[in-house]
């Protein structure tokens, strides 16, 4: 398990990275005198930077005369990628980074016995066994996602904690919007869409003892930049990703970084003022709503046709025999 934890400012490695990093330009020489200058530290503990940021697939050229060039990028999400510029108080201030996983929220479960802060998030480039609800597996291959677990203390009463499911899917709607021009549909109560697509599921977990649920996990998988290709057989039909959607590879530092930052804006609201906002969207741009549909929850099986997200959340369906239903928690099947 390969794992980064953005450490304290400084303190040695990979501490010196993001430092190293904001002197390296694209198109712009800097020479390794001056990064040593700026760092105080030797040309040969720079060199000896330089060497780990290749290894972390940066490229940069070293020229003898000029200096150093950083030429690109790695498409990778770093701690001081997706934090370089993010404007968020809380979510994301401390990132546990894994090459890879077995799950975002196992991982985060384990930590939460060391009572971590609100708003730490764990990343992985790929999980092993990324999972879905009610056991179901969530494909999560390498570098083309965001397969993440946010840890919150929401202070909420348990009943409400669904709310922040939808909160969650809506605001990565508009943080698609604001980033990629398009608006994906929220699809009651955990999943957005794109195109008949699923592009991106959500499992929130509760941890504490009962009367008093300390955290709330919320994990989320976006595809990012899959082509079809990328996708198993069984999943070809109906997940998409957002670069199928556009045409282009998607930059996921700055995905994430907006997302964060709509989030924490409307997590807080969520708890200062109730949850208007966040349904009058779900209600907006729903793919579930006026359409006929089968709902599992529990062992219960539903059919009716969709008439409404209630203010408290639940999906009110109007049964075939003329009698309406509210349902909390549960599946739409396709
Ligand atoms: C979900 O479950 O949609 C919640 C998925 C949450 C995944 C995140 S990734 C980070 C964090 N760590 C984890 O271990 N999980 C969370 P559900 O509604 O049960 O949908 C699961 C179903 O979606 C599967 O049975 C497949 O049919 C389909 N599916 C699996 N992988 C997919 C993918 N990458 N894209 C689209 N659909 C997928």
């Amino acid at each position: 398990m390969k794992k980064f934890v953005l450490p304290a400012k400084g303190s040695g490695e990979p501490g010196l990275v993001p430092r190293l990093l904001r002197f390296l330009r694209p198109g712009e020489y800097v020479s390794g005198q001056d990064l040593a200058a700026r760092l105080g530290l030797t040309r040969a503990a720079v060199w000896k930077q330089i060497q780990t940021l290749r290894g972390l697939g940066y490229e940069i050229e070293a020229h003898p005369r000029r200096g150093y060039l950083l030429l690109s990028r790695p498409d990778r999400l770093y701690p001081w990628e997706v934090q370089a510029g993010l404007a968020t108080r809380y979510l994301g201030r401390k990132i546990e980074y894994y090459e890879e996983l077995p799950s975002t929220n196992e991982r985060a479960k384990e930590l939460l016995a060391a009572g971590p802060e609100e708003g730490t998030l764990v990343l992985a480039e790929k999980q092993t066994r990324g999972r879905g609800r009610l056991g179901r597996n969530w494909f999560s291959p390498p570098e083309s996602g965001i397969w993440m677990t946010l840890i919150l203390t929401p202070g909420m009463p348990l009943l409400e904690m669904h709310k922040l499911t939808l909160t969650a899917a809506a605001v990565l709607s508009r943080a698609i919007f604001a980033e990629l021009g398009f608006r994906p549909l929220v699809k009651w109560p955990n999943d957005l869409y794109v195109d008949g697509k699923k592009i991106s599921g959500i499992l929130t977990e509760l941890a504490g003892e009962i009367g008093r649920t300390e955290y709330l996990l919320l994990g989320i998988g976006i595809n990012v930049n899959q082509t079809p290709a990328d996708f198993p057989e069984e999943l070809r039909e109906k997940a998409g990703s957002l670069r199928m959607k556009l045409g282009v590879k998607i930059d996921r530092p700055a995905l994430l970084r907006s997302y964060l930052r709509l989030f924490e804006e409307e997590y807080n609201r969520v708890r200062a003022e109730g949850f208007g906002e966040v349904l009058a969207y779900c209600r907006r741009y729903s793919a579930t709503l006026g359409r006929q549909v089968e709902v599992a929850t529990g062992n219960q099986r539903y059919r009716g046709k969709a008439v409404a997200i209630r203010d408290d959340g639940s999906l009110s369906l109007r049964l075939e025999d003329g009698g309406t239903i509210d349902i909390y928690a549960g599946d739409v099947l396709p």
